[in-house]
């Protein structure tokens, strides 16, 4: 019992935490210009007007301002966005030339998020592994003929 408490430990521990939300607020020169999230994390763009949050598709259009193949996300403050994906996201203002002379912009690297809650890895593979070895030496105690129980 003591060693199936010592085995279960770990998977209080990794309980997932709480998805949480950052706010942004949406502005001339924000600062910082990058905020770390997790999985199931939002961010929400606070602004009234004046500006938009636009998507780049990569690194490369992020760091020159370039919104030829961004995506409009809004117009209008708040603008929440989800992350359900890891990676490393790039926002920045459309608007004049807010993104590249003004500092409105944004990136957010998205790290995974925590275990699926349940079944700890450890748990699960230790589980597995039993199930194999004990099949393999039935296997074994069928091949040499000896009884299986005396
Ligand atoms: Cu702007």
């Amino acid at each position: 019992m003591c060693a199936l408490a010592a085995l279960l430990a770990p998977c209080v521990v990794a309980v997932p935490a709480l998805a949480a939300n950052v706010d942004v607020t949406w502005t001339f020169n924000i600062s910082p210009h990058e905020i770390d999230v997790q999985v199931g994390d939002t961010v929400t763009f606070q602004f009234a007007g004046g500006h938009d949050v636009r998507e780049f598709p990569d690194a490369a259009a992020y760091g020159s301002c370039n919104f030829s193949s961004a995506s409009l996300l809004g117009s209008a403050g708040p603008i929440v966005v989800p992350f359900d994906t890891p990676g490393v996201f790039y926002f920045g203002c459309g608007v004049g030339a807010h993104c590249s002379a003004a500092g409105m912009y944004l990136q957010v690297p998205v790290a995974p998020g925590p275990p699926v809650p349940g079944v700890h890895p450890l748990l699960l593979a230790g589980a597995l592994g039993s199930v194999g070895l004990g099949s393999a030496w039935l296997a074994r105690r069928r091949e040499s003929g000896a009884p299986l129980r005396r």
